[in-house]
């Protein structure tokens, strides 16, 4: 199905999303401001300089507006019909693969139908990319929502360099392998010329689901595929690099807006309002079951009523923003935190001192940042995460040199961030222990701590995992077909 179709850009990426949302304002006019969430906020400084395009869907249902310019950017929307949203977002990116890809958290949903709708509307996001590339151009596709691009994309465009990232974790074969659609989705990925993992797990993890699934060889981080039980894609024999590529934050620019007059002024009112506490603990999640917040609850809950912590000495304030409230398992679990936190409330909280502070709504940037300032303790404690990006963004936002990060062993960021007070989320004893001792460290040594993690984190920055992402994409085992050399 090679298409003659030729785009003008030489890089293209295709997220599922556009890193814009529209916004209708009340006269009618329509703006267009940064949507939310972890792949947008570390692309959107990676693409800042770049010309580029820009494939994705705008956020809402039906006809998808005309492509236009962002910047150096050319933004191309992609249409999603409502029952596209409903099958091949909701139902088998969220309620299928993000499950079945989170150690299987809560059961992941099989349908039928929402797989074949992933299919056509993976189809539509290849034939978008192959519009706008160029003849050889790179082509970077991200996360689990467009597994089928990359092999949708080659079997068009030969010509093309692919390359795709993942920013959840990559399951374990044993867990992967309850999938009914595995084979496809593995035949779909090597596609691509590298495909990028968070930590060497994921990397591992998928080479092994290579061989046990599609009887490919792997030798070192390279997959070799003949290509033989793929008679619908014609991919022919591919050798595919799969390796670990982790994702970081704009450290330098984060920190330039930490350290603003006016950031460091909205931090001082906050921790005023919350009545000046010696201790102020702090969660910052989308509200998701694979972050731990139920479990977070359950161990703050119970150092209140052990009496190792009290208000007003001591307050909670966890963030959690709306996230997928469409799908059920994300209301149940709404519901469950919100109860937690009001009995909590009811019974630890007096007049004037709260013990938790709840809030569920999104904040700009630079609340954000105000709001890292204020965290004496940050409890970053996902049952499952590919990186996490709020562990980094607090780290940089600490340019006092205070704060101490109480972090996940499962998530990607405890890969690097080895400074930080590890925990097991699922240990509720362990996990008290370990909030307490972040609370009471000598000074000298949470100092120590917080210095090695932000030096971590300056090192390896967004734009050093862009540079990576890219140097292995360009010099990946294979090289495209039917390009002309430059
Ligand atoms: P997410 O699951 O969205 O990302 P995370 O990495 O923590 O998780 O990124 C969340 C981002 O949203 C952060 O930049 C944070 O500051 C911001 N944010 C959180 N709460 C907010 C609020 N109330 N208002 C405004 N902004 C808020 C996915 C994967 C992660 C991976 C990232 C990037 O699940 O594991 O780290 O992609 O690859």
């Amino acid at each position: 199905m090679v298409s003659s179709a030729r785009g003008t850009y030489d890089f293209v990426v295709a997220a599922n999303r556009l890193p814009v949302d529209r916004h209708v304002e009340p006269d009618g006019t329509t703006t267009w401001q940064t949507s939310p969430g972890g792949l947008v906020t570390a692309m959107e400084s990676v693409m800042r300089d770049r010309e580029g395009a820009w494939v994705g869907w705008a956020g809402f249902p039906g006809e998808a507006p005309e492509p236009f310019d962002d910047g150096p950017l050319r933004l191309v929307p992609v249409p999603l019909s409502a029952e596209e949203i409903a099958d091949y977002y909701e139902g088998f990116s969220n309620d299928t693969l993000w499950p079945l890809y989170h150690d299987v958290i809560v059961p992941p949903t099989f349908h039928r139908s929402w797989w074949h709708c992933y299919r056509a509307v993976n189809e539509r996001f290849a034939e978008a990319v192959c519009e706008v590339a160029a003849e050889g151009a790179t082509v970077w596709v991200h996360d689990y929502q467009l597994q089928l691009v990359p092999a949708m994309v080659r079997d068009r465009r030969p010509d093309l360099r692919i390359g795709w990232f993942n920013h959840i974790p990559f399951p374990p074969v044993e867990l992967f392998a309850q999938l009914p659609w595995r084979a496809s989705i593995l035949r779909g990925l090597l596609g691509a010329d590298f495909l990028g993992f968070q930590r060497p797990d994921d990397a591992r993890n998928f080479r092994r689901a290579c061989r046990a699934v599609l009887g490919a060889r792997a030798a070192g981080d390279q997959v070799r595929w003949d290509g033989t039980d793929d008679g619908r894609t014609g991919a022919g024999p591919r050798t595919v690099r799969a390796a670990s590529v982790p994702i970081s934050i704009d450290a330098s620019g984060f920190q330039r807006l930490a350290d603003s007059p006016e950031v460091c002024e909205r931090a001082r009112e906050i921790r005023e309002s919350l009545g000046d506490p010696d201790v102020v603990l702090m969660g910052v999640d989308r509200l998701d079951y694979t972050k731990g917040i139920r479990h977070r609850l359950r161990a703050i809950g119970e150092l209140f009523e052990d009496g190792d912590i009290a208000p007003p000495d001591v307050t909670f304030v966890q963030v959690a923003t709306p996230s997928r409230e469409r799908v059920e398992a994300y209301r149940t679990l709404r519901e469950q935190i919100e109860a937690t936190v009001g009995r909590i409330n009811g019974d630890f909280s007096h007049l004037g001192d709260t013990a938790v502070h709840y809030l569920h709504q999104s904040y700009p940037r630079e609340e954000m940042a105000a709001l890292f300032q204020v965290a004496d303790v940050m409890l970053v404690t996902p049952l499952r995460d590919g990186m996490n990006l709020v562990a980094k963004e607090y780290v940089t936002a600490r340019h006092d040199g205070g704060g101490a990060l109480v972090l996940s062993e499962f998530t990607g960021a405890a890969e690097e961030l080895r400074a930080a007070y590890l925990c097991n989320p699922h240990d509720i004893e362990g996990l008290k222990e370990t909030i307490v001792r972040a609370i009471r460290d000598d000074p000298a040594e949470k100092s120590r701590r917080m210095a090695a993690l932000r030096r971590r984190v300056r090192r390896h920055d967004v734009q050093t995992w862009a540079e990576e992402f890219l140097a292995a994409l360009a010099s990946a085992p294979q090289r495209p077909r039917g390009r002309s050399r430059r």
